[in-house]
């Protein structure tokens, strides 16, 4: 430690009490901490008033720790790679479409025992203003459970029942804004001054004007600009999303503080991972889009670094739908190394898969994925299909021209694509904030989007079968991208899109509502049924599961090299990880598909593809969208 921030150290010390674990923790993160909240508040007057009571709820948070949550604290601290390792595999839910309530997800463990979950990503489930409320992301109190799905207790009672079935329990903390109905927004509605200064708050449109010159827009369709009249306020408020989500203004330390001690609330109840939503949105800087700005990582870092000191079992996990170079900005690069999440959403993946399915054809996919920065160490990726949210077809010029294709021609191919609108188009989803260029944004569930429903609807059994093997190949490259795997839920089954989304006046202006669906346990019920479509999907998957289980090759941390195969139909990756390896070979058409097998052999694997394909003379034959795992 550098001699002032030691001074600072053997201050806090005699103000602090705590175990053995405690002191050591706080000696070893206490830089990490001090450091950025120094060089974001050192000048304002309020942070010396806030740091002692920062300081205070980290000490409280370690001393009350459950002496079940202290054993996790040292288990996970010799184990850090956790989330990484081959086993690791997630299942993201709503606790009411997929069983009602906390009590009712408790009652469904067996179901996620069953298919291999180790980490559940519960969505928004903190107590929310009234609907309209973003899905939950509008909370009203960060202190409660909405309470239709429980209560605390319930949560706390989740946690537990989830750590003796060796599954993590992951929980959004919606960093960048309150809803409206927060105690905070309402203080300030009502004149508190302190509580005006949450939010980023204007007299005129001068300086928002200024803003939006840069700004883009979330929800341009539904919620156009990123300024709201408040007329009880007379004051313009920053609403990045809706009108209803209010802004943090994350210059004031006070925030800070604040959502620091909501994070240190949520460890206490035994969440193990925080999800940080839309965390680029953080801080804004005039000129700019207002998105992945340098005091975003500060602000990252030490919510990490307290985290670390009080409950160092709870990881982090970013949300952050930005380009590639920005992305791995948030898994810890140059002196944030090590410092910030443990995880972050691999969007470009996702992408890139639905690109490779309508198109046909892998050198975009293969070319992007070789342009991926590397995974910074000791962090990893969260690979998936599809999510509650929009695909937004993020695909830059760059890489369309590297492939020789126009982004934008590209971009519009898919979002025609996958709404049903390009001829023999087999997807059945819908555009989401179409812009006036022809592109748009994607909803719809992956069996939607994969030909599942069109298929079945039209009762054409080849078509469902080819839908069926879409579904599992996206989901057989999900799971040895590298990277935690998350099923959202209903995939494993092939859940359609929910016909009723847009009679709910609520809801109906937003149609990622489409694919948000109410689990259908009565379908699930077949997926013993090896003649239906839930058994065969869940069949596949529930093999997957068990063979990436089984394979080393796939830790997150291992390292990861797309390859050419020299059949643009065909898209190779090889992995490596602590001397085992790993070759994809993944069919991305309905016809068969062939590479030399010199290939495999060449990448000191064995030509052993399984039911995704065979061998002839000097090719692997693949099948129709096989996906072969073949290691050494
Ligand atoms: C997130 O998404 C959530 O996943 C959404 O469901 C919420 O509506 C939103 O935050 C507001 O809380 O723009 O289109 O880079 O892309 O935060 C979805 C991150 C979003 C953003 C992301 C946001």
């Amino acid at each position: 430690m550098r001699a002032e921030v030691r001074a600072d150290f053997e201050r806090a010390l005699t103000e602090l009490d705590g175990d053995d674990a405690f002191l050591v923790r706080l000696e070893r993160h206490f830089a990490d901490l001090r450091g950025p909240l120094v060089e974001l508040y050192g000048a304002d007057p309020r942070f010396d008033e806030q740091w002692p009571a920062l300081l205070a709820a980290v000490a409280r948070t370690a001393a009350a720790r459950d002496p079940e949550l202290r054993e996790l604290d040292h288990e996970r601290e010799i184990t850090p790679d956790w989330l990484h390792r081959e086993h690791a595999v997630g299942y993201v839910a709503y606790v009411d479409r997929f069983a009602g309530t906390l009590q009712g997800v408790r009652e469904r463990l067996p179901y996620l025992r069953e298919l291999g979950v180790t980490y559940l990503h519960l969505m928004p489930l903190l107590r929310a203003r009234p609907a309209p409320n973003d899905g939950g992301y509008a909370v009203a109190d960060y202190g409660a459970v909405e309470p239709a799905l429980g209560t605390i207790d319930d949560l706390r009672a989740l946690a537990s029942d989830l750590r003796a079935e060796g599954m993590a329990l992951c929980v959004d903390v919606v960093v960048n804004h309150t809803a409206r109905e927060h105690p905070w927004a309402q203080a300030a509605l009502a004149g508190d001054g302190r509580r005006l200064a949450y939010y980023r708050t204007f007299e005129d449109r001068s300086v928002p004007d200024a803003y939006e010159a840069t700004l883009p827009q979330v929800f341009p369709d539904h919620a156009p600009g990123n300024f709201t009249w408040e007329p009880a306020l007379g004051r313009w408020v920053w609403t990045t999303f809706n009108p209803y989500q209010w802004d943090l203004d994350y210059t004031n330390p006070e925030v800070f503080v604040a959502m620091a001690e909501v994070m240190l609330s949520l460890s206490a109840v035994g969440v193990d991972v925080l999800r940080l939503d839309a965390v680029p949105f953080l801080w804004k800087r005039r000129g700019t889009d207002c998105q992945n700005q340098p005091e975003v990582h500060l602000l990252v870092q030490a919510f990490r670094a307290l985290m670390r000191i009080a409950a160092p079992a709870v990881a982090f996990k970013a949300e952050a739908i930005v380009s590639p170079r920005q992305l791995v900005t948030y898994l810890g690069v140059g002196r944030h190394e090590g410092k910030e999440c443990d995880l972050a959403y691999h969007n470009v993946l996702m992408v890139l898969l639905w690109s490779a399915l309508a198109s046909r054809r892998v050198a975009l996919m293969t070319h992007a994925l070789r342009a991926m920065p590397p995974v910074p160490r000791g962090a990893g990726w969260l690979t998936y299909v599809r999510c509650h949210d929009d695909i937004g077809w993020a695909i830059t010029e760059e890489d369309a021209g590297a492939a020789g294709e126009s982004g934008h021609l590209h971009r519009r191919f898919l979002a025609d694509f996958y709404a049903g609108d390009f001829p023999g188009s087999f997807a059945r989803g819908a555009r989401f904030q179409p812009e006036p260029d022809g592109e748009a944004r994607t909803s719809g569930t992956a069996a939607a989007l994969a030909g599942l429903e069109a298929a079945a609807d039209a009762g054409d059994e080849e078509q469902v079968d080819l839908a069926i093997r879409r579904l599992v190949l996206l989901h057989a490259l999900a799971f040895s991208h590298g990277g935690l795997p998350l099923l959202y839920m209903g995939d494993e089954i092939g859940l359609r899109n929910d016909v009723a989304w847009s009679q709910d006046p609520l809801r109906s202006d937003d149609n990622r509502w489409m694919h948000r669906p109410w689990m259908d346990w009565a379908a699930a019920g077949r997926r013993y049924d090896p003649g239906s479509v839930e058994g065969r999907l869940w069949g596949a998957i529930h093999r997957l599961v068990e063979e990436r289980k089984a394979s080393p090759a796939m830790h997150a941390q291992g390292r990861s090299e797309p390859l050419w195969t020299g059949n643009d139909h065909v898209f190779g990756l090889l992995r490596e990880h602590a001397g085992h390896r790993l070759l994809v070979l993944a069919n991305v058409t309905e016809h068969e598909q062939r590479v030399g097998v010199h290939l495999v052999h060449e990448h000191g694997v064995v030509p052993r593809p399984g039911g995704a394909g065979r061998l002839e003379a000097d090719d692997l034959v693949l099948v129709p969208y096989g996906c072969a795992w073949l290691t050494s």
